[in-house]
């Protein structure tokens, strides 16, 4: 009998395809490939506590995007403003656990991306019908500008927007698949970003939809 492993060392060890967008942003190809139906399984367990929902900006628009959160911290919006809220204003509890496997991806793309000793806080799960959108926007929410983004794309795919950290410039169109993961920090960090609207498709595992998987660190914390 031939062990099936003789061969491996012959092998390249499968690399992580890292692009270069931004200053101080990558994108990982496929970093989330072989994870798929466990992040799924993962965002099912995490919706069926906190129900996705359309927010109403503070501007009193509704959202097209779903959203719900996990984590110490949620990312809410309503009326009075965006903010980061410990307990989900829907049920008043907290909101559900981070699972293991979100933490786990998100720590390995920061590192591989260079941003050691990333402890996300909250994630914030972004649901697209077709024809959902999210307009040009900047992150600023948060406390610890240091920390980077880790934003993970599942599903159908998106053309996504990102510009500098003014409105002026044209923002340049990148499109993300399915297990596409990237990593935004220090010069891109406040970047102008948004996805167009979702055009209509299937997808083998999650159908008619997109979702977006976005970890944060919005709590100012002391450097170590
Ligand atoms: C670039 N979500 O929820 S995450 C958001 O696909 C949001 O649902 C998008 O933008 C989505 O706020 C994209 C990617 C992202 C997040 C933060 C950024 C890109 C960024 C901050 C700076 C530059
Ligand atoms: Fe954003």
């Amino acid at each position: 009998m031939i062990p099936l492993d003789l061969f491996d060392s012959l092998l390249p060890t499968t690399a992580v395809v890292r692009e270069p967008i931004a200053p101080g942003a990558a994108l990982l190809r496929a970093f989330a490939h072989g994870m798929d139906a466990a992040l799924l399984q993962a965002i099912e367990a995490v919706t069926a506590q906190a129900p996705l929902r359309h927010m109403q900006t503070p501007g009193g628009f509704t959202m097209s995007v779903a959203t719900t959160s996990c984590g110490a911290l949620g990312w809410v919006s309503d009326v009075r403003g965006y903010r980061y809220a410990a307990h989900d204003p829907i049920s008043g509890v907290a909101w559900p656990t981070m699972p293991a496997c979100f933490l786990d991806l998100a720590q390995r793309a920061a590192q591989e991306a260079g941003y050691a000793g990333f402890a996300p806080e909250s994630c914030l799960i972004n649901t697209y019908a077709p024809g959902a959108k999210l307009s040009l926007h900047q992150d600023k929410d948060e406390k610890d500008l240091a920390a980077p983004i880790v934003s993970v794309s599942l599903g159908l795919p998106a053309v996504f927007l990102f510009g500098s950290a003014t409105r002026k410039d044209r923002p340049r169109r990148l499109r993300l698949v399915h297990g596409d993961v990237v990593v935004w920090g220090g010069p891109s960090r406040l970047a102008f970003h948004g996805v167009m609207p979702l055009a209509d498709g299937h997808h083998p595992l999650l159908g008619r939809r997109r979702i977006n998987l976005t970890f944060r660190s919005p709590r100012l914390r002391p450097a170590p």
